[in-house]
């Protein structure tokens, strides 16, 4: 891992940036504002909150400045403000969130000259850059967020095609591992969300594990000898198969790409009707090495979200610990749509079980 410096630092919030915008710039301000469903913000939100998230982090916790917008912030708290509600609040809207999101920026900017990065500041916020890692994080993932709501923009164009690929089908179906301790969590040094720590032994029995994630043509095997819910989007070609209906477009589904859009509660029917089972996350990350096939789709795993032993909130308990339970289930792993920064071994993405928006599918796994 290289260190951070401030002129890595500068191209990275640059070139997040750019792919914000990017997402929205096919889009008019209506577009922006409305609200598709109530399971996800509208892209104004989205924005705002992005900009929001920075000011307060990057500009009044780290620049020691006042808030730009007075109580402005209250609106974008996401805990305080359910995705349901978010459509209704006063935020910022059209011309003025443009520009409040370039005021932030300029602002982060004077901050960061200010600033000293290094492997042993004192304050752990800044120690190897954390709370940039943090922001470009941050604002990585919100674009996956807005590209789950794009699919339900009727005829959305994206700028760059989106990236999905065919699942590899050589080699062996499935990944023998063996019985023992696997250390499991992020190592001390690098970024990492307080959830992926502390690293810890994990006892493990001998498992299998599918080589590649669960396709479009299996899963249709599945829907059809069962009667399952299909995947969000999919809709009856008229041929008795399926195609998607992703952003209000009929588009064929690739056989052989990994399917998308599935429930945990699907998944978890899937796996058991291939007399197979869902890896626990602790099993996903210590097959991760030999998973030729990953990053296409996040994979539902059959751990409950919950913290590690050790685990400390930090920088803030709104990430992570508010979450913990035995409401949200893991997945592993990363999507299309989400930026090689964010994917490593030990992220842990959640969900509830019912939820398809987000680009997620399967990999089974079985006792050896
Ligand atoms: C880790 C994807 C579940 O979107 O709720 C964004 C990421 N946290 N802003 C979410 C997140 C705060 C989070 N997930
Ligand atoms: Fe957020």
């Amino acid at each position: 891992m290289t260190a951070n410096t401030k002129e890595s630092i500068l191209e990275a919030l640059a070139e997040a940036r750019q792919r914000t915008l990017e997402l929205v710039e096919p889009l008019d301000d209506e577009q922006r504002n409305r609200v598709y469903s109530s399971i996800l913000s509208p892209l104004a939100w989205d924005l705002g909150h992005i900009a929001n998230f920075e000011e307060l982090w990057l500009v009044q916790t780290i620049g020691v400045r006042e808030p730009m917008h007075g109580e402005l912030g209250r609106f974008y708290d996401a805990i305080e403000n359910p995705r349901r509600t978010r459509g209704e609040l006063p935020i910022l809207r059209d011309a003025e969130l443009r520009a409040y999101m370039a005021d932030v920026r300029e602002r982060t900017l004077e901050v960061l000259d200010a600033v000293e990065i290094s492997p042993d500041a004192d304050d752990p916020l800044l120690r190897d850059g954390f709370v940039y890692e943090m922001l470009l994080a941050h604002e990585l993932q919100h674009n996956e967020t807005m590209l789950q709501l794009l699919e339900m923009v009727e005829g959305y164009e994206p700028l760059r095609p989106d990236g999905t690929s065919a699942v590899a089908t050589a080699g062996p179906e499935m990944v023998e591992v063996a019985a023992g301790e696997y250390e499991i969590g992020a190592r001390p040094r690098g970024f990492a969300y307080d959830n992926e720590r502390q690293r810890h032994p994990a006892e493990l029995a001998a498992f299998e594990i599918d080589r590649t994630p669960v396709t479009n043509a299996a899963y249709a095997e599945f829907v059809a000898a069962t009667g399952a819910e299909p995947p969000m989007y999919w809709e009856r070609d008229g041929e008795g198969g399926w195609v998607s209906a992703a952003r209000g477009r009929r588009a064929p589904l690739q056989p052989n790409h990994p399917v998308v859009h599935v429930s945990w509660e699907g998944s978890d029917a899937f796996a058991r009707w291939a007399g197979k089972r869902l890896p626990t996350e602790q099993e996903w990350e210590a097959a991760s090495e030999r998973l030729e096939s990953s990053g296409q789709a996040w994979e539902w795993t059959a751990s409950d979200f919950l913290p590690y032993p050790g685990f400390e909130a930090f920088p803030y308990s709104e990430y992570s610990e508010v979450f913990f339970g035995d409401e949200h289930r893991v997945l592993r792993g990363g999507s299309w749509a989400t930026h090689p920064r964010v994917v490593r071994p030990s992220f842990r993405n959640w969900d509830l079980p019912q939820r398809r928006q987000i680009f997620a599918g399967l990999r089974c796994a079985r006792d050896a």
